[in-house]
């Protein structure tokens, strides 16, 4: 795979739903190309592009691959997608490091949800795109119709080549150059049509459907020409300085971490120094090579628009940029999705937690979408991702590849506790029989406060000597984290301490702290205290024909809709709000209420008064589990 340049190399994404045929169109290319003999099958674990062992055992993809494809001299760098929705993650990856990406279509199945995300993913990063409908070969398959329901859906820049007239005037429409050939000469020529169509394909005006079948190995040659015909090269410039974007990190079992990257200027050799400018640090490049799957093939230079495996990278994450010291280039990081379902995990060695983090971490680098938190208030460790799938998945290879079983247990809500009225109360602390005595003795009033923690003195006479002041605040503190009602924070309180009493010789600070934390206790019982409860707001987009079912489930999950904005291109965006404890499985409940069409993002807004029933149930619950402790 040595001696390609810009113009004899490509770069694909394969996007499109699951299961529509892409890693074993790869296979078909490979054959059709001479690299290997037999097709592989997805099921039995033997294509190119589906190699890890938890693909294998699955049955789908879940990492993005390389596979190189060499055709009439032309190098053409596929990357194979995951088509589950939980990796959307991937795709976002593989867009920055390809020029266009290819959807692919089943024609048993025409559009589905996949093909749906795949074309909004692309107009989002503002990714060339063209269609493959694939598996023409089964029966009953109507290509006509499922070009027709492309053209419906997206719109009329999805053209097939067959329909040469609609092309050349597509093409035509591209730019005035183009348009003023039409117009005198009436048709183009083969090179005016390529150089027409892949400028049209770059600036996305077209978006050309081709047809083949991964499974008998009809047309797969065609769409690779059609490839290198007109999909959009690398705007590049080979005799830059050197530098690379980093656009996918894999761990590998037997060669560790092997960073994926995208050489956007200059060439690449092994060996060489670069700089991270994000991490600042130096960078330099030890083993380099190409990748196809698993394979690896040797790699002395990589040039500007190729695609390049850099292993080792000691500073170096996925997103960033690696570039000369003294030439500062920080290209933008990935635009991964946040996190939208969270589960609690508990290790089953007690012992783990070390290990869990640090194995975690190493899944985070391979798929930054995963996130990995430890809520200090409910003391449980999260982890966070796309749905059910990805989790499990991080899950089992948490286990396999770092040696920690956990179990996904039931998640806590970090509620708070405050007061709504006041209290004015005494707390004494004596206890002077034999030995050194204690004595401290406080008169506290609590009232609610737009603070987190207010505390004040209104002390006169020396009824408290001053110096035990900041004694009674600390131990006040020390209450606001673990309130009388289910052992939650406290917040909002104001406390003026505005008499007391002492002895010359029993009192000290601590007793003074242990008087403050009985006045605290009774304090909030008796200002009408409440357990709060955190309120996410939530930003859902539907489509039209689920907008009732999303809205009329709102409610039962203690939810309101505050506003509904429609979308350009169809469906609405809800703004609505409701209790986290409500949310906990909104990912798994919108995709099934939806078909995985719906989307939402969420993020915390307030704490908000637990209606008295709930506040009841958790309250027991909490003193049922302090019984059991
Ligand atoms: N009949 C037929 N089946 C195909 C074709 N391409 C893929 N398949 C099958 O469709 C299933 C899903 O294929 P796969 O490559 O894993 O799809 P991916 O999820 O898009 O990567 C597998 O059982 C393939 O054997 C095709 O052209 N024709
Ligand atoms: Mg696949």
């Amino acid at each position: 795979m040595k001696g390609y340049n810009k113009e004899t190399i490509r770069n694909v994404a394969l996007l499109g739903h699951g299961g529509s045929g892409k890693t074993t169109f790869l296979d078909a290319a490979l054959l059709a190309t001479g690299v290997i003999s037999r097709l592989g099958k997805v099921e039995d674990g033997t294509t190119v592009s589906d190699y890890d062992k938890t693909e294998i055992e699955k049955g789908y993809s879940i990492n993005t691959t390389i596979v190189p494809v060499e055709f009439n001299k032309v190098k053409i760098n596929f990357l194979d997608t995951p088509g589950f929705f939980d990796f959307a993650g991937e795709v976002q990856g593989a867009l920055r490091a390809a020029e266009a990406a290819a959807i692919l279509v089943d024609a048993s199945s025409g559009v589905q949800v996949g093909t749906e995300k795949a074309w909004l993913a692309c107009k989002k990063n503002n990714a060339p795109r063209f269609f493959i409908i694939n598996k023409i070969d089964k029966d009953n398959v109507n290509v006509d119709q499922v070009v027709a329901d492309l053209q419906a859906k997206f719109g009329t820049s999805v053209v097939t080549l067959d329909d040469r007239d609609a092309v050349s005037e597509a093409i035509a429409e591209v730019d005035e150059e183009l348009m003023e050939i039409y117009f005198d000469a009436g048709e183009f020529t083969d090179e005016q049509f390529n150089a027409g169509l892949s400028k049209g394909i770059q600036q996305g005006d077209i978006c050309p459907v081709f047809t083949c079948s991964a499974l008998t190995g009809e047309g797969v040659k065609e769409v690779l020409q059609k490839i290198i015909d007109v999909v959009p090269k690398a705007d590049v410039d080979e005799n830059g300085r050197p530098v690379a974007f980093v656009f996918k990190t894999l761990a590998d079992a037997f060669l560790g971490k092997i960073s994926l990257a995208k050489v956007v200027s200059g060439k690449l050799t092994p060996g060489m120094s670069l700089y991270n400018h994000t991490t600042e640090k130096d960078e330099k490049l030890g083993s380099m090579f190409f990748l196809r799957g698993k394979t690896q093939g040797e790699c002395p230079t990589a040039v500007a628009g190729d695609i390049v495996a850099l292993g080792k990278l000691q500073f170096t994450k996925t997103g960033d940029t690696l570039s000369e010291k003294n030439n500062e280039v920080v290209l933008d990081p990935i635009a991964f999705p946040q996190p939208t379902l969270y589960q609690a995990i508990v290790p089953v060695d007690k012992g783990a937690d070390d290990k869990l983090s640090s194995g975690f971490q190493k899944l985070m680098e391979e798929d930054p979408s995963l996130v990995l938190q430890r809520n200090k208030e409910t003391r449980q460790t999260l982890i966070g991702g796309q749905g059910e799938i990805q989790l499990a998945i991080a899950l089992s290879k948490l286990k396999d590849k770092y040696g920690v079983a956990v179990n996904v247990v039931p998640q806590k809500i970090a509620y708070r506790e405050t007061i709504k009225g006041t209290s004015d109360v005494q707390g004494k602390h004596k206890k002077q029989t034999g030995g050194s005595g204690q004595y401290g003795d406080v008169h506290i009033r609590f009232s609610p406060s737009e603070q987190e923690f207010e505390f004040s003195e209104e002390l006169f006479g020396g009824s408290v000597p001053k110096q035990y002041v900041p004694a009674v605040e600390k131990g006040l503190l020390e209450c606001m984290e673990k309130g009388p009602l289910a052992g939650c924070k406290v917040q909002n309180v104001k406390a003026v301490l505005y008499d007391g009493s002492y002895h010359p010789v029993d009192s000290n600070e601590n007793a003074f702290k242990t008087a403050a934390s009985l006045a605290f206790k009774k304090g909030i019982v008796e200002a009408k205290p409440c357990l709060l409860e955190p309120i996410m707001k939530l930003n859902i987009l539907v489509p039209d024909e689920y907008v009732g079912s999303v809205m009329g489930d709102l409610p039962t999950r203690r939810g309101v809709v505050m506003g509904m904005d429609p979308q350009i291109g169809g469906g609405q965006l809800l703004h609505a709000e409701a209790p986290q404890a409500e949310l906990f499985d909104y990912a798994i409940a919108l995709r099934s209420m939806t078909q995985a069409r719906g989307s939402f993002t969420m993020e915390f807004d307030r704490y908000q008064e637990v209606p008295a029933a709930n506040a009841q149930k958790i309250i027991e619950a909490h003193k049922a589990e302090e019984a059991d402790a």
